[in-house]
């Protein structure tokens, strides 16, 4: 056996030992602020994908809520509503956006309001990637793009 054929065995073993949500990039988590008495609030970010099989993100949690739905906006009969979905898909080497008037987290029976200005932590579960961490940033009530930071 070669020098270069063992270098290729361990490039390629370092390869496979990379872990998988090094593949799994959030980007710009953010979460807008809500009005007084609100109950719910919703959280958006984009999903990067770098590696070369496709994940899900199945669920997400957070300490400022009772719990986090994964929801979309669906059109019935020219009415937009929203609807929990069990996952999001996150395609090879791509992205799952949530945005507002799209996919979004759904923060339920949030413990107290989201100031704009203050950081909400999150934890998403991967089914390949496993658990990871973010922190939203709160922006405005009702703005449509993420607070600068
Ligand atoms: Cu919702």
């Amino acid at each position: 056996m070669n020098i270069a054929r063992l270098i290729l065995i361990f490039s390629s073993l370092c390869l496979f030992s990379l872990p998988a949500a090094a593949q799994i990039a959030i980007e710009k988590p953010w979460a807008r602020a809500t009005a007084p008495g609100a109950r719910v609030a919703g959280g958006y970010m984009v999903i990067r994908n770098q590696g070369a099989a496709g994940d899900r993100l199945l669920s997400a949690s957070s300490p400022a809520a009772a719990k986090v739905e994964l929801h979309v906006h669906v059109n019935d009969n020219g009415v937009m509503k929203m609807r929990e979905v069990p996952g999001y898909e996150v395609p090879a080497k791509g992205a799952f956006e949530l945005k507002p008037g799209g996919a979004h987290l759904m923060f339920v029976d949030i413990k107290r309001p989201f100031k704009e200005g203050e950081k909400v932590p999150v934890k998403l579960k991967f089914e390949k990637a496993g658990e990871l961490s973010a922190e939203f940033h709160v922006g405005r009530l009702g703005g449509s793009a993420p607070p600068k930071r």
